[in-house]
């Protein structure tokens, strides 16, 4: 019997030595790459915008900075509300505007007296940056800060006494706060305001006036691991509009070197990126659930529909981007009761529409996989784990896999990602099902990227074949999901 066992680990070993032997490389990179950070912010997929302030007791967009700070009354605040509420409706962040425009700081700042310490919330003993932020330890949210950098209500603004107030400011958010998962920097500069008194118009040169570098410097000294938002990055682009989408070709990928916060005409190559971008910045869709960034009772009938969330939910996340959803609370500090029933049936839909995977676990072939790997095999197309992947071999640029339900099922969306730890590759694809004894396209796209969802006329089908027709180098797809 103890043969048995000698001849069992022989094999063992020689097995293991085969395969060692053997051994097939992964695919190098097509750099850039995202950095640890960026992988886990596209990972989070949804995240909610706070806008809050001053204007949602006046009525208005953007503050002139003379407003009074006593106009911060809300009446029944409950900060638990928003969180709890964002977190059942699936967020994963919040990013919170503790200054606008206006220049009213949403926390005690040492460095003005324009702030909630001269309202009557709390007789101005309240802190709702504190507020928020603990309310997301609590629920388990990541937490962002929002500062504008254009500010109508300081005196200094336009000079360089301004920039010190701006960095004092942020060192007071980023210091007492705990993390902060990401910074977003507003190119927005409209000219006039109220600036201590003068009432006049200021011009900055949006390019060299706030000296970046040495901001962004600043606060990663203080916590490295934080992303920063602006136009043009450097860790993550603004999508180029307001209304909820990403370009149809999205690439990760742009160069920025010619590039700064407020640059007009950039929007079509933020909506797009780059695809020979020498740097990884993704593009993050900044929409509001209602006509406007902040709370107006005359909006209360047109906040965004489930349907218009989840059609916004396609042409963010489905194209590869972050949502960055914006719901503003009200006169009261309550999220707005027509929001929370968006938010919920929001939540609804893609729980509906994604809850039954019909490739998991399914019959999947290839054109060929890496060197007839295990490792690279179209199996792991479809087992659910972000960290195995189907790649071709390097003079591979084209390919095809097919998934086969076993039986004839109906078809509505198809969800493809690639391994974007190596790169963003895929140029050009196109969907077909099996019907008539055939195969038919239903769909086509360009760029996949982090996560793509392609909504095709719903098809019964036994079979459903996705071809890959051009990449930058072999393709290397993580997941593909079936609905
Ligand atoms: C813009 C601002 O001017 C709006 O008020 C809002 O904050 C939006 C998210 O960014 O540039």
């Amino acid at each position: 019997m103890k043969y048995v066992g000698i001849i069992k680990t022989v094999i063992l070993f020689l097995a293991i030595a085969v395969e060692h032997a053997y051994a097939v490389e992964p695919p190098a990179p097509v750099l850039p790459v995202p950095s640890e950070n960026q992988l886990a912010w596209h990972e989070m997929e949804t995240n909610a915008f706070i806008h809050f302030t001053i204007n949602t007791f006046t009525g208005r967009e953007w503050g002139y900075g003379d407003e009074s700070p006593t106009l911060f009354n809300p009446s029944a605040l409950n900060v638990d509300q928003w969180i709890s509420t964002l977190k059942e409706t699936g967020f994963k962040g919040v990013i919170l505007t503790c200054k606008h425009h206006d220049g009213f700081c949403l926390w005690p700042s040492k460095y003005t007296e324009h702030s909630i310490k001269n309202s009557p919330y709390k007789n101005g003993k309240g802190d709702i940056v504190k507020e928020v932020s603990d309310a997301c330890r609590k629920y388990n949210l990541k937490f962002g800060v929002y500062l504008s950098p254009w500010d109508r209500n300081h005196k200094d603004y336009g000079k360089p006494a301004y920039i010190t107030y701006y960095r004092n400011q942020l060192k007071e958010l980023f210091t007492d706060y705990g993390p902060v998962f990401e910074m977003w920097f507003d190119g927005a500069n409209g000219g006039d305001g109220y600036y201590g008194g003068a009432r006049e118009t200021r011009k900055i040169d949006s390019k060299t006036y706030y000296d970046w570098p040495t901001t962004l410097n600043l606060i990663r000294s203080i916590q490295p691991q934080v992303l920063f938002f602006s136009d043009s990055g450097p860790d993550i682009r603004w999508v180029g509009n307001e209304k909820g989408y990403a370009g149809e070709t999205n690439w990760n990928t742009l160069t920025p070197d010619t590039l700064y916060p407020g640059k007009p005409g950039i929007g079509n190559l933020l909506n797009t990126g780059s695809i020979d971008g020498t740097k990884w910045i993704p593009a993050e869709v900044d929409v509001s659930i209602r006509p406007g960034w902040f709370y107006h009772s005359e909006e209360d009938a047109w906040v965004k529909t489930p349907e218009q969330l989840f059609d916004i939910y396609l042409t963010s996340v489905g194209r590869g981007a972050v949502l960055l959803l914006n719901v503003p609370p009200d006169r009261r500090g309550l999220i707005h009761e027509n929001d929370v029933k968006s938010l919920q049936g929001f939540k609804q839909l893609l729980d509906s529409v994604f809850a039954n995977n019909l490739a998991k676990g399914a019959s999947v072939k290839a054109s060929g996989y890496r060197g007839k790997s295990k490792k690279y095999a179209p199996k792991n197309l479809t087992d659910v784990n972000k960290e195995t992947y189907w790649a071709t071999d390097d003079k591979e640029h084209t390919g095809w896999f097919e998934i086969d339900f076993g039986k004839r099922q109906t078809v509505s969306y198809v969800l493809l990602q690639e391994y974007i730890k190596l790169g963003q590759r895929v140029k050009s694809f196109s969907i077909e099902a099996w019907k008539d004894n055939k195969w038919q396209q239903i769909s086509k796209g360009t760029t996949i990227g982090y996560k793509r969802i392609l909504k095709v006329d719903p098809v019964t089908t036994q079979k459903i074949r996705v071809n890959i027709l051009d990449s930058k180098a072999c393709p290397v797809l993580s997941n593909v999901a079936v609905y």
